[in-house]
């Protein structure tokens, strides 16, 4: 087998937690490597329901997982995460996961700058997850940043901190926010220091070694190709690169690393946060969609905007993303609809597009153009083979596939593992 990536085809939230899981059990090594604590996925193993942000889904039955390089880390919600699994009987020591030590830090300062930036913009808000992530990764591009290894060197930190807290004073100042207070970051930064660095390796040799000895590794997305920093719906978008090859830069693997690219779609879309979104419903088949798919958010339990599925935004994705085979997920939310449509494409203006313009005014003035299909009334929930599906859903999987020019590999069918249909 081929390593995996599994990156999100849509704008997050297409179900990754469950694909992921089930692949994670043919896996020797799973990888984080881009977004941070933002990221929610859920897994149900049997009677449990583990709620992932940041640590890679290989955690729950101990296949051992790597946070990479291109992940910023907040170690005080890494705590609080790994204790919370601890709760829930699933243990991560420094034998089953593996940070990174040139993985950069998300700090108080971040969230505090995320949350000011989110209140002062009005209707011009991203919708962030308010969790630091952007101004993190601004600082590790502006080469400000704290990183993990540098917890193991704070008494060297006094050149960095001076370049880190007067960026963020003149920041804070211009929201009317006092300083950083140094003492208190440098302090918080030794307390949890202790709990991180047992986990802190240079993971890039882990995992070039594993490759070498022929160990499968399952890099695991967060977010979706929508919301990818140069691809998605600049600047209502994340801030790192959710796309596939991002895998190569965020671990340390290179881009030969990468075998199979596993892109999860669901059967309709949905986003949260703000910026366009051509399909959205803002009618009762909306309400229908959301409610049926539990279409609310892992991190935030912010309601997600639902519409038809858009085959141009996801044959976008798979070309961009370099995705191989699509999981389409939650078909089951579509049952018992009379008739189901499918956006093939878009009017703007008097011009037909077969692609999503790249302009935010475009992208928000866009109309779909849809075909109607017939739906189907026999459920298809807990389906576990192509034969249990009614021959509508079927057609409609076909057509899908035909539109987005890239085979269905996989369609899930509940958040089960098991419900899950391999498509040959
Ligand atoms: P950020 O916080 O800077 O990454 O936010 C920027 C945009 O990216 C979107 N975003 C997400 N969209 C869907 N799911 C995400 N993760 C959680 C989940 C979300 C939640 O999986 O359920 O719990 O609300 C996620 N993370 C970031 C975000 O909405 C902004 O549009
Ligand atoms: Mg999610």
């Amino acid at each position: 087998m081929a390593n995996v990536a599994v990156i999100g085809a849509q704008w997050g939230d297409e179900g990754k937690g469950k694909i992921v899981d089930w692949l994670a059990e043919r896996a020797d090594m799973v990888v984080r490597f881009q977004g941070g604590h933002n990221a929610g996925h859920t897994l149900v193993v049997g009677e449990n329901v583990y709620k992932l942000s940041l640590l890679p889904s290989g955690i729950v039955r101990g296949t051992p997982s790597v946070i990479g390089n291109g992940v910023v880390l907040d170690p005080w919600a890494l705590k609080a995460e790994i204790e919370r699994l601890g709760d829930q009987g699933v243990h991560a020591s420094p034998e089953t996961l593996r940070i990174a030590d040139n993985c950069p830090l998300i700090l108080p300062i971040h969230r505090d700058l995320d949350g000011l930036r989110e209140d002062a913009s009005g209707a011009g808000k991203i919708g962030t997850t308010r969790r630091g992530i952007g101004p993190a990764y601004e600082d590790k591009v502006g080469r400000r940043a704290i990183r993990v290894c540098d917890l193991a060197h704070l008494d060297d930190l006094g050149p960095q901190l001076d370049r880190l807290c007067a960026h963020h004073d003149a920041l804070r100042a211009g929201f009317g926010e006092p300083p950083v207070d140094r003492e208190r970051l440098l302090a918080d930064l030794r307390e949890i220091a202790a709990f991180v660095l047992p986990f802190a390796k240079p993971v890039w040799r882990d995992l070039n070694e594993a490759r070498t000895g022929g160990k499968r590794i399952l890099f695991e997305g967060a977010q979706g190709v929508l919301l990818d920093i140069d691809h998605g719906t600049y600047p209502f978008v994340t801030s790192s690169n959710t796309i596939a090859g991002a895998a190569a830069g965020g671990s340390g693997l290179g881009p030969s690393g990468v075998g199979f690219v596993l892109g999860i779609a669901k059967a309709y879309t949905t986003r949260v946060g703000s910026g366009p979104f051509p399909t959205e419903l803002e009618d009762e088949t909306g309400q229908r969609l959301g409610e049926r798919g539990h279409e609310f958010g892992t991190v935030t339990g912010r309601k997600r905007r639902c519409g038809w599925f858009d085959s141009v935004l996801v044959r976008q994705s798979a070309a961009v993303g370099g995705i191989t085979g699509i999981a389409l997920t939650k078909i089951d939310v579509l049952d018992g609809f009379g008739e189901v449509k499918i956006c093939v494409g878009y009017t703007l203006g008097d011009q037909t597009l077969d692609y999503y313009p790249t302009h935010a005014a475009d992208q928000a003035r866009v109309v779909p153009v849809y075909e109607t299909m017939e739906g189907w009334q026999e459920s298809t929930a807990g389906a576990r083979s192509w034969a249990d599906l009614p021959a509508q859903a079927i057609k409609y999987i076909r057509r899908i596939e035909e539109l987005i020019r890239c085979p269905v590999a996989l369609v899930s069918t509940s958040p089960e593992r098991e419900d899950t249909i391999l498509v040959r």
